[in-house]
C-alpha cells in the first residue's frame, strides 16, 4: 500500500487532498518534525530534504509536494487538464509557479511574521510583499475562470489550496478580502468532503504541540549551528 509521510502543514495537506479525492488506499505515516523525525536516517533515505511530504509507492519514491501531485495525477489519470500541448504548458507553468514561488514565499512570510527570533522589519516586509504579489497573480488568474487551468478542477487547484487556507495567518486576518476570486476557490474546495477528510488527517496521530527548545533545534537547525559557531 502507498505510504504517505506527512504532518498537518500546507504541503502535505495538498497531497492528502489528492489521495482523498482520488479515493486511493494509503497508509499515513506521521513525521513529527518537532520531535525531529525528518532527520532520522530512514526518512532521509526517502526525502533527503528533511521536509514533508514524501510518498513511497512500491519501488517508487517521490518527495516534494508538486512532484507528488504530478506523479499521482499521471499515475491515476485524474485531476489533469486536457491532453494538449497548450494545456500541458499551462499545467507545468502554474504547478511550478506555486511550487517555486507561492509556497516558499508564503512559508517565509509565516516564519518572519510568527516564528523568527528577531524582529527585523526587513525580512518580514519583503516576504509579506512577495507572498502578497504571488497571491495577487493567482487571484487575477481566477478572475475569469473557475479553476486555475480553466473549467476543470486539477492538481494546480489542490496545490494552491494547500497554502491559501493559511493566508490569514500569513498576512493578517483581513488579507483574504484582497483576493476574492481565490477566496471563492478556497471556499469551494474546503466544502468538498475530500478536503474535510484531508484536513482531519492529523487526528490519526498525536503530533507534538510544544515549540520547546528541542522542537526549535529540530525545526530551525541553523539557529543552533550559528550559536555553536559563535561559542566556539
Ligand atoms: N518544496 C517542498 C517543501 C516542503 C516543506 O517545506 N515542508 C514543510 C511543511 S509545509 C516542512 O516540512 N516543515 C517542517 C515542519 O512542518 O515542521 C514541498 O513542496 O514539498
Amino acid at each position: 500500500m502507498l505510504k504517505f509521510y506527512y504532518n498537518t502543514a500546507p504541503n502535505p495537506i495538498k497531497v492528502a487532498l489528492f489521495l482523498e479525492e482520488a479515493g486511493l488506499d494509503y497508509e499515513a505515516v506521521p513525521i513529527d518534525t518537532r520531535r525531529g523525525d525528518q532527520h532520522r536516517p530512514e526518512y532521509l533515505a526517502i526525502n533527503p530534504n528533511a521536509k514533508v511530504p514524501a510518498i513511497v509507492d512500491g519501488e517508487v519514491v517521490v518527495f516534494d509536494s508538486g512532484a507528488i501531485l504530478l506523479y499521482l495525477a499521471e499515475k491515476t489519470g485524474q485531476f489533469l487538464p486536457a491532453q494538449t500541448p497548450v494545456a500541458r504548458g499551462e499545467l507545468l507553468s502554474w504547478l511550478l509557479f506555486v511550487a517555486s514561488g507561492v509556497g516558499p514565499y508564503s512559508g517565509q512570510a509565516v516564519h518572519f511574521r510568527h516564528f523568527a527570533p528577531v524582529s527585523d522589519p526587513y525580512p518580514r516586509e519583503r516576504y509579506a510583499f512577495e507572498a502578497r504579489r504571488h497571491w495577487k497573480i493567482v487571484d487575477d488568474r481566477l478572475a475569469d475562470r473557475p479553476y486555475m487551468l480553466g473549467d476543470s478542477y486539477t492538481i494546480v487547484d489542490m496545490s494552491v489550496w494547500g497554502w491559501a487556507t493559511r493566508i490569514p495567518f500569513m498576512l493578517g486576518d483581513e488579507a483574504m478580502a484582497e483576493f476574492p476570486h481565490l477566496g471563492r476557490l478556497v471556499d469551494e474546495i474546503g466544502a468538498r468532503p475530500a478536503a474535510k477528510r484531508a484536513l482531519a488527517i492529523g487526528e490519526r496521530h498525536e503530533f507534538k504541540a510544544e515549540l520547546d527548545e528541542d522542537a526549535v533545534r529540530n525545526l530551525y537547525p541553523h539557529l543552533h549551528a550559528t550559536r555553536a559557531k559563535a561559542g566556539s
